[in-house]
């Protein structure tokens, strides 16, 4: 069979966030997130874990460079922690908290390696949280000050920035599900801060395109799935329409096109008037962006027979607490997502469809399993390769058919805090042995090493990678 190969200069990446790795919570003049403040609340986060200490990046990046190195990576994608920058949020400047991504950058520039930045993935500090949070319009004008400092310090040297990553788990887990920080279980909440968090993308990008030199991109990284109804009931229909409204259109559209889509206005109608949202904003929001960044892991199955949300379990949809999402029968990962690679060609398909103009990158894509020993010791995690595989291949002929598809970020590079989940779920593609913080390669790392050096895949049913001494 003959390999897929990709086109000359497609980005090989990996992808990693700043409170999952770095741990160092309050080296150097950090100040608190709220998820410092989460995950130290009991019952939030399961077995009680921390992003305390994490994997130790912060004091071993150099170490985790090299590794990147080893296997051979054109990018990586890493996250800046607000609150190492601005300790309360506000204009004071947290130099020795700069001085760590300066010293980061380096060090990739030194490798041969593209640093791809993100600013904000999840971690604000908790002096905002208390001044309002997502709620608050003035986190937004806080955030595009934050943006300018940042790219003061590092726009010489990052070509590629992304304003948020997932702006819908900081508005609709984190302030209506509550499974996420802040932990709040208010749905009307919710959709003030899904616009305050669209602001902040809007002015974030503005504060970006002035400071950056011309050339430099500027991204938005969304969770995107298709959305399927469950069964052929014209109530699994309206779910679906009203899930892919909630969690994609309402994102897209003002970004991508300037205005917010009418259905999710109607939908929401019961819980706000949107009266936050004013003239101009939705001038503010579509500010040119270079890239759309595509974070994929499963498609949304839905169906509308819930009763509401169960006591105990606010639900994540205001205005269709009545929505429920279903697992499918079929493989699923140790996060019980359905594993359907064709998922994503119905995505890309659709997104090239819908904003043919607009260059694509896929910023995540990976899978949590449970480790599985092989015999050279190592993790044989041939489950994950066959994951990263067949999404690599559905992504290689979406490019064949014409699709715009710049880069691939496998998440994640280590084993790391899983949020909610803590250290319980594993996406990295390298093993993390907490009490030591040994980094080991898995299979798959050695299996991405290859596909990397050889800029394709082979089509052949996922062979076992072999194992490294
Ligand atoms: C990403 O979030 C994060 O960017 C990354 O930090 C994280 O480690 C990684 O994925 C793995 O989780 O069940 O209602 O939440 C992915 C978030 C999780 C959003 C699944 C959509 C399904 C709907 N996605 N979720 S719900």
């Amino acid at each position: 069979m003959t390999r897929l190969v990709f086109p000359e200069g497609f980005v090989w990446g990996a992808g990693t966030a700043a409170y999952q790795i770095e741990g160092a919570a309050r080296a150097d003049g950090r100040g608190l997130s709220i998820w410092d403040t989460f995950a130290h609340t009991p019952g939030k986060v399961l077995h009680g874990d921390t992003g305390d200490v994490a994997t130790d990046h912060y004091h071993r990046f150099r170490e985790d460079v090299a590794l990147m190195a080893d296997l051979g990576l054109a990018a990586y994608r890493f996250s800046v922690s607000w609150p190492r920058i601005q300790p309360d949020g506000d204009g004071v400047v947290n130099e020795r908290g700069l001085d760590h991504y300066d010293r980061l950058v380096d060090e990739l520039a030194a490798h041969g390696i593209t640093p791809v930045l993100t600013l904000y993935h999840w971690d604000l500090p908790q002096r905002l949280e208390d001044a309002g949070g997502w709620g608050a319009r003035e986190t937004a004008e806080r955030f595009a000050g934050y943006a300018a400092v940042v790219a003061g310090r590092l726009g010489d040297r990052v070509p590629l920035w992304t304003t948020l990553n997932e702006p819908w788990c900081s508005a609709f887990l984190g302030y209506a599900a509550g499974t996420h920080a802040p932990g709040r279980a208010d749905g009307a909440l919710a959709l003030r801060a899904a616009h305050h968090l669209l602001l902040a993308h809007g002015l974030g990008a503005g504060a970006l395109r002035s400071a950056l030199p011309s050339g430099a991109e500027i991204a938005l990284a969304l969770n995107l799935s298709p959305v399927r109804p469950a069964d052929a009931t014209d109530g699994a229909a309206d779910a679906a329409r009203r899930v892919d409204g909630l969690a994609h259109r309402l994102f897209l559209d003002p970004v991508l096109h300037g205005s917010y889509p009418a259905d999710v206005l109607r939908d929401t109608a019961p819980v706000t008037d949107w009266s936050f949202v004013r003239p101009g904003d939705e001038r503010i929001i579509p500010a040119p962006i270079d890239l759309l960044g595509i974070n994929y892991y499963a498609p949304l199955v839905v169906d509308g027979g819930g009763e509401g949300a169960p006591p105990g379990h606010p639900s994540a949809w205001p205005g269709s607490e009545h929505v429920r999402l279903r697992e499918r029968p079929g493989p699923v990962t140790a996060m019980g997502w359905n594993i359907e690679p064709d998922g994503l060609r119905t995505l890309l398909s659709r997104l090239h469809k819908e904003y043919p103009d607009m260059p694509l990158v896929i910023t995540e894509n990976g899978a949590a399993f449970d480790d599985v020993p092989g015999p050279d010791g190592g993790v044989a995690d041939t489950d994950r390769i066959g994951y990263l595989r067949d999404h690599l291949a559905v992504a290689h002929e979406a490019i064949e058919s014409g699709v715009d598809l710049r880069g691939y970020f496998v998440w994640s590079l280590l084993d790391n805090f899983e949020w909610a989940f803590g250290y319980s779920k594993r996406f990295g593609i390298v093993h993390v042995d907490y009490p030591t913080q040994r980094r080991s390669w898995k299979h798959s790392a050695h299996w991405y090493r290859e596909v990397i050096r050889t800029n394709g895949i082979d089509p052949d049913p996922v062979r076992d990678a072999p194992g490294r001494a």
